[in-house]
């Protein structure tokens, strides 16, 4: 049995063109935005019309259930996201959504009807591009956060993810248990395609962790004030970028850190900034160094202030530990890559993942498959149709062993 790729494919454009924009060539569907929600329809759409039963629970998270033939067994679950950052590939998330649903398609086909049931989850929120933390549908089917934190996480305009939901009409009240899970996922790393090896069997992901944070100085007349009377925030923060730069260099050992976003007050081009927000993303897998590492940054966002006499705030705004995956599901898709004749290495992420809540709730794998060039969270982002099929197919095959 082999799943249909060019079904697959065109269900990926389809998804792919909502939201998208012809200026950038990326496509834009941030958590609970009307692309989103338009997202999720597309998606409902597909589900039932496979004749999978559709369930939304209070976070929003999205899933297609298949009944099995044996009710007592624990359902298999395969899942991912379709909420995008800004300018987004169409593959991340995407993938492994509809993969699974390109898995229960090819079933149906087949007419096979396993003992478990199959549920097909599409989990919200997992960018956190939009509201933090991220990853907010696993991390709250996991259970590791209260519904009400969550649902009064605000955007930069002040709209909270209770309001959305309601506006776009996804705030369920529904919960599904889970025997096992398993992520098909893009790597979004370059370490398959430089490699030249088609299947990912993904071991762990390395930790994550986010602060928003902001300086307070001195807003001044960028001609009349004197260097030495200045209180320029955003001078401070870009030494704390490049600060933080410095320690992922020096802890070493893959540790990555990234501003990803800064904001000068007033933002004017004579006025010497005097508030400037920010952002930090420190990740690393081994977890005496994730600490350490941790540390070492919010002492830089205090440091990098006080050296000029600055008032700051920070938080944290996400954190999600390194997690190691069940060793059975890691041993059961390397047995699938080779009963398939796929070449395969074991591998851990870089990219954060729904997976990695789920982990701690059931025994979870996800499978990776090449990026070109390593690229992702961008429209450059890429993989070949074979590798699509591949890594779909080593899903429907380990799906089929875990029924
Ligand atoms: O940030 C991440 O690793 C994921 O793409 N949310
Ligand atoms: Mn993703
Ligand atoms: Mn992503």
């Amino acid at each position: 049995m082999r799943i249909n790729g060019e079904r697959l494919i065109s269900s990926i454009r389809a998804m792919g063109s909502v939201g998208f924009n012809p200026e950038t060539g990326g496509r834009t569907r941030l958590a609970l935005t009307d692309e989103d929600k338009a997202g999720r329809d597309l998606l409902c759409r597909w589900m039932r019309d496979e004749g999978l039963e559709v369930k939304i629970d209070e976070i929003g998270n999205i899933f297609g259930i298949r009944e099995g033939s044996d009710p007592s067994e624990l359902p298999v679950m395969m899942g991912s996201h379709i909420d995008t950052v800004r300018d987004a590939g169409m593959f991340d998330g995407v993938y492994g959504v509809l993969g699974g649903l390109e898995v229960i398609r090819t079933l149906n086909e087949n007419e096979v009807t396993p003992k478990s049931s199959l549920v097909v989850a599409a989990f919200t929120n997992e960018e956190g591009a939009r509201f933090q933390p991220d990853m907010m549908g696993s991390l709250y089917y996991a259970r590791k956060v209260e519904l009400g934190e969550l649902l009064s996480s605000r955007d930069d305009s002040g709209i909270t993810v209770g309001e959305e939901l309601d506006r776009i009409g996804y705030g369920g009240a529904y919960s599904t248990p889970v025997g096992c899970y398993l992520e098909l996922h893009v790597e979004q790393g370059p370490r398959l395609h430089a490699e030249g090896v088609s299947i990912g069997i993904v071991e762990g992901v390395q930790g994550l962790a986010w602060w928003t944070g902001e300086y307070y100085g001195e807003s001044n007349h960028a001609g009349s004030t004197p260097m030495e009377m200045r209180k320029d925030t955003l001078l401070a923060v870009a030494e704390l970028a490049l600060e933080a730069e410095k320690l992922a260099l020096s802890l070493g050992r893959g540790s990555v850190a990234t501003m990803g976003r800064i904001a000068p007050r007033p933002d004017i081009i004579n006025i010497v900034p005097g508030k400037c927000s920010f952002t930090l993303d420190f990740r690393q897998f081994d977890g005496e160094l994730f600490e350490e590492g941790k540390r070492e940054v919010e002492k830089l966002i205090v440091s990098c202030a006080a050296r000029r006499g600055l008032k700051y705030c920070f938080k944290k705004a996400a954190e999600a530990a390194p997690v190691i995956f069940d060793r059975g599901m890691v041993e059961l898709v390397g047995s699938r890559a080779a009963f398939l004749g796929l070449d395969s290495m074991k591998m851990i992420s870089g990219a954060s993942h729904d997976a990695q809540f789920l982990s701690s709730f059931c025994p979870t794998v996800m499978i990776f498959v090449p990026s070109v060039g390593g690229r992702s969270h961008c429209p450059e982002e890429w993989t070949d149709v074979k590798d699509l099929e591949n890594g779909c197919n080593v899903l429907l095959h380990s799906v089929l062993e875990l029924v």
